[in-house]
């Protein structure tokens, strides 16, 4: 192996041309060829891509966006990334027992993220033994005993972690926080931690339910839809075309960003004619680009000329009968607003003009049917729950919200996040739901909270963990403070990894590491019981079945519910009542028990084989919010900005075109203009002048944290960029090491991955 071959090219391979101003068209379907095909044969791909998101095939691998009703599908019912998160996985490369022979861990660990992602499928259960640097085969009885040895061994089960990605089914996600429960322990960390919670958190408290209220037919028939913090060109790409029909039957949309990101302005639909010949469909009809950070104070403003509206003029602003029947502290919530907001601030904390609210304000009067949308934009920020809040007051305000074409609309990441929440994977799961395991399993769950994301790796930088359990994801990537985490992670006794491919987490490991390879969605998975399938959640809570066709990329795979099945039976013997072994060999049997524990999913085997699958309820849109009192909740927050001190700038760290999370497919970022590396920064063009930086010069990335830490990122090209003044952007997870630990949004405790204080140091030697 040699190095380059394995290294990223660095900021001086960056080669920069003019940002897109529209996206997918063809260029989306050449690009949906040209990756599959480097991944695996014609045939192969074409197979698989025929399966995509149809009723009888598989769900998208990608992100969390529902798919139409059955009967209104394309026979290519996909996006140009979707193609490519299949392929990825689909691919026809191969990792085998040799590839570890002669490659050490240590090598490994210095590897890219992407080149070991190329590098194929993982084949074999392998083990890496206290003191060796090399992974060796070992056969799965071994294996599984060998982690089952060291759970039994724990002082205490709170010293093993099991962290969840929310690419696993609902049925393996289920069994696993089962059988961390039944050891038990709570400490089910998951990538939500890291993601939507402080959407979560903030819908808790306000609508009294952590998800969306939103459906796809709500969505098509709003008045208005606001998209907030999110770049659905890239990470929702078929959002753009539920967004295209809003447009057609007369919606208007709104789109609030730092970036004018390409499929915010203009979406060529490539199934359509028009899309492909045509200039195809402007989305944002009004574009806010807003500071980082500013959003809080955004909707403040806005809910304030909302009030102002009303008192001019009576009956014409606020649904007043809507906030008296359903809601409660409207009037101290007013009275806040009134008393706190101050429009230098706002104008400040949102680099906007007072026109440009006055703009919205006035679209939102116009509109019968508003929809707010929104991602990592705010959900990663410090005052990200406050910010999601007033978000809500403003919906509450306008009585959108449980009506068609309201509503709330977190739109989610991984394709099964939302559903792997509602399996119980989450430290923190109500007692009610701990309740009904009892009951059905005839145990007595911990009820203390466990470990979230961050907490976790406290733990682990502490020596209290001793065991990590990880089903799906890259912990030691997509977490903040790399340098930090990876020490942390390297303490534990044992990590083991369930994995489709290899990543960084199975290279930054304890003693002993396991890597236990398995299916994924594209492969067809039979168990003693025959042929089986599993089912996920969207992100508007539809549940639907998910088989994949193709061969397994090796017959050493087992399936991620036969690994943990096989996993809690060797560890927990018959201490508990739960019938592992049918689990493993009919996930009907899974899908019967989460029937009668899980609200929402009585009939489950029945109902789920019917295409397209099912709804679940959500309260909400019959008027009912499941909060103490019952009623939806006016809250104050308390206004504040995100600031950078002189000579400093607020730093997001954001996905390119071309990656998955962790994973970048190649080093290109075609809508934003940037190829041939990763390692740029984009800044406004008058903060590089202020800062004295031409276009072009390369510079070290330096966070400074509030406790006087410094963490420094390497070799980045400076980019002039359309960014507000003061606000820069760059990829994730290469930036992750100036993210510090303790740098977390309040109340949700997720890292404030998009609000980051930076200064810039020129390097010093010759490029
Ligand atoms: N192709 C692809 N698709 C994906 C993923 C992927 O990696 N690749 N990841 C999946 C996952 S897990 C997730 S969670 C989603 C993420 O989907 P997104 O949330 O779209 O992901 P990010 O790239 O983090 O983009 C954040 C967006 O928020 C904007 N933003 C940043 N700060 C602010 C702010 O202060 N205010 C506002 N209003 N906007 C701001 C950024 O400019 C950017 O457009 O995508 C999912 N889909
Ligand atoms: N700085 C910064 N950090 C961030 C973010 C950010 O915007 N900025 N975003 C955060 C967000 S929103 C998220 S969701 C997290 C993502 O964090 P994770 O979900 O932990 O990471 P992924 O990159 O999605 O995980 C990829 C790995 O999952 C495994 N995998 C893929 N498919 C399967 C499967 O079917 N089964 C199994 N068992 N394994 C599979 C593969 O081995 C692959 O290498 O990152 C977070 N970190
Ligand atoms: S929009 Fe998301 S779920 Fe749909 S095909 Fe694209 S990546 Fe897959
Ligand atoms: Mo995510």
């Amino acid at each position: 192996m040699r190095e380059s071959s394995t290294a990223d090219p660095g900021g001086e391979h960056a080669r920069v041309t003019p940002p897109k101003t529209w996206a997918a068209g063809v260029p989306a379907v050449a690009e949906a060829v040209r990756y599959s095909l480097a991944e695996t044969s014609p045939r192969r791909a074409g197979r698989t891509l025929l399966d995509l998101n149809q009723t009888k095939g598989f769900d998208c691998p990608g992100c969390a966006w529902p798919d139409p009703e059955p009967g209104e599908r394309h026979v290519n019912e996909y996006c140009e990334n979707g193609a490519k998160h299949t392929n990825d996985e689909a691919t026809s490369r191969r990792i085998t027992p040799e590839f570890f022979a002669r490659h050490s861990v240590s090598e490994l660990a210095r590897a890219s993220d992407r080149w070991l992602n190329q590098q194929g499928r993982l084949t074999h259960p392998m083990v890496k033994r206290p003191g060796s640097d090399h992974y060796e085969p070992i056969n799965w009885h071994d294996a599984l005993g060998l982690l089952a040895e060291e759970l039994r061994a724990l002082d205490t089960p709170d010293e093993a972690v099991f962290y969840t990605s929310g690419r696993a089914g609902n049925e393996p996600a289920f069994v696993l926080q089962l059988f961390a429960r039944a050891l038990g322990t709570n400490n089910l960390p998951d990538c939500s931690n890291l993601c939507h919670e402080s959407s979560g958190t903030a819908l808790h408290q306000t609508l009294g339910i952590g998800k969306g209220d939103v459906s796809l037919p709500d969505l098509h028939h709003a008045d208005l839809v606001l998209t907030l913090g999110q770049n659905p060109g890239s990470n929702h790409p078929r959002m753009l075309s539920a967004l295209e029909v809003t447009k057609r039957r007369g919606g208007k949309i709104v789109a609030v960003n730092p970036l004018p990101e390409a499929g915010l302005m203009r979406f060529k639909n490539p199934q359509k004619p028009s899309g492909v010949i045509g200039r195809g469909t402007n989305i944002a009809d009004q574009f806010l680009q807003i500071r980082l950070g500013g959003d809080l104070a955004l909707f403040q403003a806005l809910n304030l000329l909302l009030l102002e509206a009303e008192e001019a003029a009576p009956g014409t602003a606020l649904d007043r009968a809507f906030i008296e029947e359903h809601t409660e502290g409207f009037e101290k919530f007013a009275d806040h607003l009134r008393r706190t907001v101050s429009w230098p601030e706002v104008l400040t904390a949102t680099g906007l003009d007072r026109a440009q609210i006055e703009e919205l304000r006035d679209r939102v009067l116009a509109s019968e049917r508003t929809i707010v949308c929104w991602a990592m934009g705010l959900t990663q920020q410090k005052h990200a729950v406050p910010t999601i809040r007033e978000v809500v007051n403003f919906l509450l305000l306008r009585g959108s919200i449980g009506k068609p074409g309201t509503g709330v609309c977190p739109v989610r990441g991984h394709s099964n996040v939302q559903g792997d929440r509602t399996m119980g994977i989450w430290e923190q799961m109500p007692q009610h739901f701990l309740d009904a395991l009892e009951r059905e399993f005839a145990f007595k769950p911990p009820t203390e909270h466990g470990l979230d994301t961050v907490n976790a790796i406290r733990a682990m930088a502490q020596g209290r963990i001793k065991v990590f359990l990880g089903l799906a994801g890259n912990f030691v990537r997509a977490t903040p403070d790399s340098d930090f985490t990876a020490d942390a992670m390297r303490r534990c006794r044992l990590t083991a990894h369930i994995s489709t491919k290899l990543n960084r987490s199975h290279t930054v490991c304890g003693d002993t590491a396991l890597i236990l390879p398995t299916l994924g969605r594209t492969e067809r998975d039979c168990q003693s019981g025959g042929e089986q399938f599993l089912t996920v959640e969207d992100s508007m809570s539809q549940v639907h079945a998910s088989a994949g066709h193709l061969e397994p990329a090796s017959k050493h795979l087992l399936s991620e519910v036969a690994i943990l099945s096989r996993l809690a039976r060797r560890t927990l013997g018959d201490q508990v009542a739960v019938p592992w072994a049918e689990f493993e060999a009919d996930y009907g049997h899974i899908r019967e028990r989460i029937a009668r524990v899980v609200p929402g999913f009585h009939n489950f085997n029945s109902r789920v084989t019917k295409p397209g699958g099912f709804g679940l309820p959500n309260p909400v849109n019959d008027g009912v919010f499941p909060t103490p009192s019952g009623k939806a909740q006016f809250t104050r927050n308390d206004f504040e900005g995100l600031t950078a001190p002189e000579g400093h700038l607020l730093l997001q760290t954001l996905r390119s075109h071309d990656q998955w999370n962790t994973v970048p497919y190649t080093m290109n970022d075609r809508y934003r203009g940037i190829h041939g590396s990763r390692r740029v920064l984009l800044v406004n063009p008058a903060d590089l002048r202020a800062l004295g930086f031409d276009d072009g010069v390369r510079v070290d990335v330096i966070s400074v944290w509030r406790d006087g830490t410094e963490r420094r990122a390497e070799d980045f090209r400076l980019v002039p960029y359309s960014t507000p003044v003061g606000c820069a952007a760059a990829y994730y997870p290469e930036t992750n090491v100036l993210v510090p630990l303790d740098s977390v949004a309040d109340q949700s405790n997720t890292p404030t991955s998009k609000g980051i204080v930076i200064r810039l140091e020129q390097r010093s030697e010759a490029p």
